[in-house]
């Protein structure tokens, strides 16, 4: 097992180091499978001493969601309570005015938060649909906070005028490794996701992608998902490490659970293929325990999703999260600067 270690290590070390893009080595799957079979403790070690190299260990980036469009959308996602082919009881509900996307924003900035995340259940926005969230977009930095959108597949000149309201970060996930990936959705390819990121990279808008893991996908698959997103040039800037919520009627309701550990080393390989990028723990974390959540933060977690809501599913009470951070002497970036 030492050999193995060192041998990974010295890969590592031979390959070019990471750009200030975030520009880095390839990784082949089999390399990602070998990171995860490491023992636990050098496994964390090792993302642990990538993770100290470029950020303060200690400060975690605070983002909250705000589902500006919910339900009634027309991809069959597996694991999504959205979609209008499963029955999970999220109704196809209108925008949300402007106003009270800011006020959400000026309460979630109050709170600490310094990102604030507008999601939509759409596959792509219409030119109505983008035009009110370039106005969100807008009012929301206007507060000083940082901007991004979830709005699924964009089009050049969707991601020009994004670009132009001055969107910081476009969320957009490749959710799991292409080769499971058509077990999961079926309304729209991979290629697709790659295209639009490939839009949002050349504008220039920082890239916010990641995926699901517990959606019953191999360990070489859940390794695959990370190459992926690492081979990325450059790899994304933030990462979303989702654990499946598993919502009663969607499909994947009765998946069985992943184990805790599996959870923390996907964090800790992610930290190590992609040492610069903020890896959040996103879905989840309302049915994980804080000493797993410690553990991911010692794996090289460094950003949260923030509030009590996701989208449309719970996430722990902000009291509850301040509770932990102090109990790990962590505190957020707002409230370091
Ligand atoms: N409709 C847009 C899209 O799919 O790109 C944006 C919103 S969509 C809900 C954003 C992401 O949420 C998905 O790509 C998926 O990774 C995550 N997600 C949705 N349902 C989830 C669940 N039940 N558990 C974990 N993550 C989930
Ligand atoms: C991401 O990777 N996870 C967030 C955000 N990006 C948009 C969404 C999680 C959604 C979980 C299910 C729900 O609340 O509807
Ligand atoms: Fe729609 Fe996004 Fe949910 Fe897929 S994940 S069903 S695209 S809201």
């Amino acid at each position: 097992m030492q050999t193995q270690t060192v041998n990974i290590f010295r890969a590592r070390k031979a390959a070019a180091p990471a750009s200030p893009s975030g520009t880095a080595r390839r990784w082949s799957v089999d390399e990602v499978v070998e990171l995860f079979k490491l023992p636990f403790a050098d496994l964390l070690y090792h993302a642990q001493q990538i993770h100290r190299e470029h950020f303060d260990p200690n400060a975690v980036q605070l983002s909250t969601l705000l589902s500006v469009k919910s339900g009634g959308c027309s991809e069959d996602c597996g694991y999504c309570p959205q979609s209008a082919f499963h029955s999970a009881g999220v109704e196809d509900q209108a925008m949300l005015q402007l106003k009270t996307v800011v006020q959400a924003a000026r309460a979630a900035q109050e709170k600490g938060a310094d990102r604030f995340c507008m999601g939509a259940a759409w596959r792509e926005p219409s030119d109505a649909e983008l035009a009110s969230v370039v106005e969100m977009v807008k009012a929301v930095r206007d507060l000083g906070m940082e901007t991004c959108a979830t709005l699924g597949m964009l089009r050049e000149e969707h991601v020009a005028q994004l670009r132009a309201a001055g969107l910081d970060y476009y969320n957009h996930n490749l959710d799991t490794a292409p080769e499971f990936y058509g077990e999961i959705i079926t309304t729209r390819d991979y290629q697709d996701r790659l295209d639009t990121l490939e839009r949002v990279r050349r504008a220039g808008i920082n890239i916010c992608s990641g995926g699901i893991v517990g959606m019953g996908e191999t360990l070489a698959q859940r390794a695959g998902l990370i190459a992926q997103l690492a081979n990325l040039d450059p790899y994304p800037e933030s990462v979303p490490i989702n654990n499946l919520v598993k919502v009663e009627g969607t499909p994947l309701e009765n998946t069985p659970d992943l184990d805790p550990l599996d959870f923390v080393r996907t964090v800790a390989v992610a930290r190590i293929t992609m040492p610069k990028a903020r890896v959040r723990l996103s879905a989840g974390r309302q049915q994980m325990s804080d000493a797993v959540q410690a553990l991911c933060f010692l794996a090289g977690a460094n950003s949260m999703f923030y509030g009590d809501q996701l989208l449309t599913t719970g996430n722990p009470d902000i009291e509850h999260d301040r509770a932990l951070l102090d109990k790990l002497g962590m505190y957020p970036v707002a409230e370091n600067k």
